[in-house]
């Protein structure tokens, strides 16, 4: 019996997938309202959400926002910009990508000040590939149930295309009462 529950637990470790949650190629432009953001379902495994932004300066600009929600029993372990790179062929790869403990986005892009954003990066070439959840959150390693919003644009001409891989986990408490439940149940079996 102990050795089902291990396997068990192996197996919810196991089912956690890469996937691709939204792809604006695919699932059209994210929105530009930050009182609105595109709702985004995210699921145990590695989320990717891919995007376009440029000149958001300007009113032919395009900002994205998008939230969604963590539940009861899952967090958030880790946040990486995979990629973002100028589909142009320009130097500029560069977009900024904000993250709010919210769904919506308080903080005023255009005034560039409010209250909510967390945190930030840039996506120059030191933060592609590399484990930004301590910098969006402002120095948290884990994100817990609640609702999530980023905001990503860019302030130059040339478009930015990123991807963001967010990486959603049983959290420990779950696993930890998960496996409780298991050796209770081989206890009162013996
Ligand atoms: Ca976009
Ligand atoms: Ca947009």
């Amino acid at each position: 019996m102990i050795k089902s529950v291990i396997a068990a637990s192996a197996m919810l470790v196991a089912s956690t997938a890469a996937a691709s949650v939204y792809n604006e190629s695919i699932d059209g432009d994210l929105s530009g309202d930050r009182f609105n953001p595109t709702l985004i379902s995210v699921d145990n495994g590695l989320n990717t959400v891919t995007m376009q932004v440029v000149d958001s300066a300007l009113p032919g600009g395009d900002r994205d926002y998008f939230t969604f929600s963590i539940g009861a029993g899952q967090s958030i372990d880790s946040i990486v910009v995979t990629d973002a790179f100028n589909p142009a062929g320009g130097f500029d790869s560069v977009a900024f990508v904000g993250l709010a403990f919210d769904s919506i986005f308080d903080f005023d892009p255009d005034a560039f000040t409010g209250p909510g954003l967390e945190g930030f990066v840039l996506t120059d070439m030191s933060v592609v590939g590399t484990e930004s959840i301590g910098a969006l959150s402002g120095g948290l390693t884990s994100l817990g149930a609640g609702d999530y919003s980023f905001w990503v644009q860019q302030t130059g001409e040339d478009i930015t295309e990123l991807s963001l891989a967010i990486n959603v986990v049983p959290s420990p408490s779950a696993m930890g009462v998960l496996a409780l439940g298991g050796l209770a149940a081989v206890r009162r079996r013996r």
